[in-house]
C-alpha cells in the first residue's frame, strides 16, 4: 500500500506524529490541497494500530451544539466519496441510527438535538416506540419491563465503515504525493526553543522541523508533557466486542445510552458492540469480563433471541476524554505545536474533516474556521462546547 522509507531525513517541513486515521489524512489533505508534501508521519506502532483499528465505526452527525453539528456534518459529506478518491472499497453503509429514549428526559434531549440538526440541514427526527417496534421487530421494546423504550432520535445519515481501510486509504494517497510514513518510530522529545518548536528526537534519530501536529489519541498527556502543554484531557479505557458472524440480522445501528449499550452489524455478519467507557482513569488497553459480561446483559435485555450467540473477541483502546465531550484541535501557546486530540469514543465519524482542518491550520498557521469551537483556550475562558449528551453511549 506504501512504502517503507529506509532512513528519517534530518529534517521536514512537517512532522506528525501518530499515524492513525487523523494523522494520515492531515498528511493527505497537505499534500492534496496545499502542495505541501516535504511531511513525514511518525508511529510509534503500525498504521491504524491505535483507536482507528479499534473503534466500532459508527459515522453520525446528530450532535448537540452548533459547532458540533456544522464539523460532523461536513466529515459525514466527505465520506460519501472518500472510497472514490482513494479507489478502494472502504465498506461504508449507510444504515440508519437509533439513539434510543426510555425516559421523559432523554425524549427532551432527544427533541433538542433534532432541532438543532433540522435547523442546521441535518436529517434527524424523534420518532415513537411503534416506529422502533416496526423498524425492528426482534427487540423487546420493554426491555425486560424495566426500561422500556418510549421512543428514539432517528437519524438517517447514520453509517458504519471500515476503519483500517481508512488508514489505509489515507496512508496510501499521502505517500502516493511523496509523504514519507515511518513505523515502529517513537517520538520521546519535542525540542522547544524561545517558545517555538525546533524539532523532535525519535527511538531512530533526531529530526529538524517548525511545524509538528500531534495526532496521538490516548497517548496525548505524555506528548503535551514533553512541550509543557497543559489540557484537561484524562485517558479511560473504552473497550468493545463481536459476536461470532451471523446472517444480515440488524440493518440499523441501535444506541441505548440509559442501557449502556449500542450495536450494529459489520459487512461481515458480526454483531459489532460495545457500552461507556471503563470508570476508572487507566493508560492500558487491557479487556475485562466485567465489561462482556455487563454488555450481553444489557443485549439481552433489548435482544432476548440472541441468547445462543457466542462471543467472538473483545478489546479496548485508550480515550482521550475532555470535560465537555469536544475535541481540542488547533494552535496552542507553543509556536509550531498544533493539536488533534480530545478524540475521546467519537473521533472515527470526524477522520476526514480533522484531516483536512487540521491541515489547513498547520498550513496556515491559521485555526480553520470550523474548528474554532474546539480550542484549547475554551478551558480558561469558561466557553465549553457541551458535548455530553451526544458523544456516543452514556458515559
Ligand atoms: P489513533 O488511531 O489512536 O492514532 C494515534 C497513533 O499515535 C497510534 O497509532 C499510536 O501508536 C501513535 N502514537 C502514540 N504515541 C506516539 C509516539 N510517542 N510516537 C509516535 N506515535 C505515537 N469514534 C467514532 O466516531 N465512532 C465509533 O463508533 C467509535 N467507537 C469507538 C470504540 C472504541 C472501542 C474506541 C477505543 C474508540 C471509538 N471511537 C469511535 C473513537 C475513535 O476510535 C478515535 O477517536 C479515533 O480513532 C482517533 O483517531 P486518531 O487517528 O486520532 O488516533
Ligand atoms: O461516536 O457514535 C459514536 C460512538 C458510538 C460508540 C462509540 N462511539
Amino acid at each position: 500500500m506504501f512504502r517503507v522509507p529506509a532512513r528519517l531525513r534530518p529534517a521536514y517541513d512537517v512532522v506528525i506524529i501518530g499515524a492513525g486515521g487523523h494523522g494520515l489524512a492531515a498528511a493527505y489533505y497537505l499534500a492534496r490541497e496545499h502542495g505541501i508534501s516535504d511531511v513525514c508521519v511518525l508511529e510509534k506502532g503500525w498504521l491504524g494500530g491505535g483507536n482507528t483499528g479499534r473503534n466500532t465505526t459508527i459515522v453520525r452527525s446528530n450532535y448537540l451544539t452548533p459547532e458540533g453539528v456544522a464539523f460532523y456534518d461536513r466529515s459525514v459529506q466527505l465520506w460519501q466519496d472518500l472510497g472514490e478518491d482513494f479507489d478502494l472499497n472502504l465498506f461504508y453503509s449507510t444504515r440508519g441510527h437509533y439513539t434510543l429514549a426510555h425516559t421523559d428526559a432523554s425524549i427532551r434531549t432527544m427533541r433538542w438535538r433534532a432541532e438543532v440538526n433540522k435547523h442546521l440541514g441535518v436529517d434527524s427526527e424523534v420518532v415513537d416506540a411503534a416506529a422502533v417496534q416496526e423498524a425492528m421487530p426482534m427487540m423487546d421494546i420493554t426491555c425486560g419491563g424495566h426500561a422500556e423504550v418510549l421512543g428514539a432520535l432517528f437519524h438517517a445519515p447514520g453509517a458504519i465503515a471500515r476503519h483500517d481501510a481508512v488508514a489505509w486509504g489515507y496512508g496510501r494517497g499521502a505517500d502516493n504525493r511523496g509523504v514519507e510514513i515511518h513505523q515502529n518510530t517513537e517520538v520521546t522529545g519535542i525540542d522547544v526553543e524561545g517558545g517555538r518548536v525546533t524539532g523532535v528526537r525519535t527511538n531512530r534519530g533526531q529530526i529538524k522541523t517548525r511545524k509538528v501536529l500531534c495526532a496521538v489519541a490516548g497517548s496525548t498527556p505524555r506528548l503535551t508533557d514533553m512541550v509543557g502543554v497543559r489540557t484537561p484531557i484524562y485517558i479511560h479505557p473504552l473497550q468493545a466486542m463481536v459476536s461470532e458472524p451471523m446472517k444480515p440480522w440488524l440493518d440499523p445501528i441501535i444506541v441505548s445510552g440509559s442501557l449502556h449499550v449500542y450495536v450494529s452489524q459489520s459487512a461481515r455478519g458480526e454483531l459489532v458492540m460495545g457500552a461507556s467507557l471503563d470508570p476508572y482513569e487507566l493508560h492500558s488497553s487491557r479487556s475485562t469480563l466485567d465489561f462482556a459480561e455487563g454488555l450481553c446483559a444489557h443485549m439481552l435485555d433489548l435482544f432476548p433471541s440472541l441468547s445462543h450467540v457466542r462471543v467472538a473477541r473483545q478489546w479496548a483502546g485508550m480515550a482521550d476524554m475532555t470535560p465537555d465531550f469536544a475535541p481540542i484541535m488547533g494552535k496552542t501557546p507553543v509556536e509550531g505545536f498544533y493539536l488533534d486530540s480530545g478524540w475521546g469514543t467519537w473521533g472515527f465519524k470526524a477522520t476526514p474533516i480533522c484531516g483536512m482542518t487540521m491541515a489547513h491550520t498547520v498550513a496556515n498557521d491559521a485555526n480553520h474556521p470550523l474548528i474554532e469551537g474546539f480550542n484549547l483556550s475554551r478551558f480558561a475562558d469558561y466557553r465549553l462546547t457541551g458535548e455530553k449528551g451526544a458523544a456516543s453511549v452514556g458515559h
